[in-house]
């Protein structure tokens, strides 16, 4: 990026969090600010996914609670994939639970999501101390969702911010909206070809997320995953993504 683009974009917003701080070089370099959702259900697929889209994006958003043949060697295989092609490890648990069992949640039973995630998602409605037990992970707290009839609300999204910038470990936020120049902001709901889907889901263009909700990070799954190609779309969206960073900066 042009090097007055850089200073721009990293002095707006003032994240003090290291994996937020990694998570903006790594755009900077990549030229993207996409994040792709690889909700696929096995290992296979995701390696592949993982590999096709790794060039185009900063972070790879994942639920490995839905894939069938979970193992450490995916995690390992996950890993140097993200080593190589330079991207960050997103695990999508949103938590929502009393500290204590975030706390076990996020570090025993299967995943051990403690062991190998950069990033995590967590719901943020059991209160600012249910959060300390993230430790060594940039927390993105879920303040909006993107689901028609959503409860997250005006009222509700105002106490969740609160929350969300009074949490050292929190590194940004997931919404639909502009939010404080402290968090980073993610969008997911993001589609260049559809609506929506017969579930509840609600999808926004990226020049719409970027300009209008001066969105930070799209988040796209099913527009990359269900694509034919794959690789191609990846770069689509980077760059769709991309341009409209820039613009929404200017
Ligand atoms: P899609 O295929 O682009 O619709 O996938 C969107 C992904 O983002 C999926 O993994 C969801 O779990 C995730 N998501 C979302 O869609 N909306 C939200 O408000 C939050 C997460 Br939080």
């Amino acid at each position: 990026a042009p090097p007055e683009i850089k200073r721009l974009a990293l002095e707006q917003k003032k994240i003090k969090h290291p994996v937020g701080k990694r998570l903006i070089e790594i755009a900077l370099k990549k030229q993207s600010n996409l994040i792709a959702s690889a909700d696929v259900i096995t290992s296979a697929e995701l390696l592949k996914l993982a590999e096709e889209v790794g060039p185009h994006i900063v972070a790879l958003k994942l639920h490995m609670d839905i894939i069938q043949d979970f193992s450490f060697e995916l995690i390992d295989a996950l890993k140097k994939i993200a080593r190589e092609k330079e991207f960050l490890l997103f695990e999508d648990r949103k938590f929502g639970d009393i500290g204590n069992t975030q706390e076990l949640q996020f570090k025993e039973g299967i995943y051990k999501i403690a062991s190998w995630a950069d990033m995590i998602t967590s719901h943020v409605i059991a209160g600012e101390e249910s959060l300390k037990v993230f430790e060594n992970v940039g927390v993105v707290a879920i303040v909006e969702m993107s689901s028609k009839g959503t409860l997250t609300d005006d009222f509700y999204i105002t106490k969740a911010l609160n929350v969300a910038e009074n949490a050292s470990n929190v590194m940004g936020a997931v919404a639909q909206r502009k939010i404080s120049d402290d968090l980073l902001l993610f969008t997911p709901g993001v589609n260049i070809s559809s609506a929506g889907d017969a579930k509840g889901q609600q999808y926004n263009t990226p020049e719409r997320v970027c300009k209008n909700y001066h969105t930070d990070f799209i988040i796209v799954g099913r527009g990359i995953y269900q694509s034919a190609d794959a690789a191609e779309s990846a770069k689509e969206y980077q760059t769709k993504g991309w341009n409209a960073y820039l613009e929404s900066l200017g």
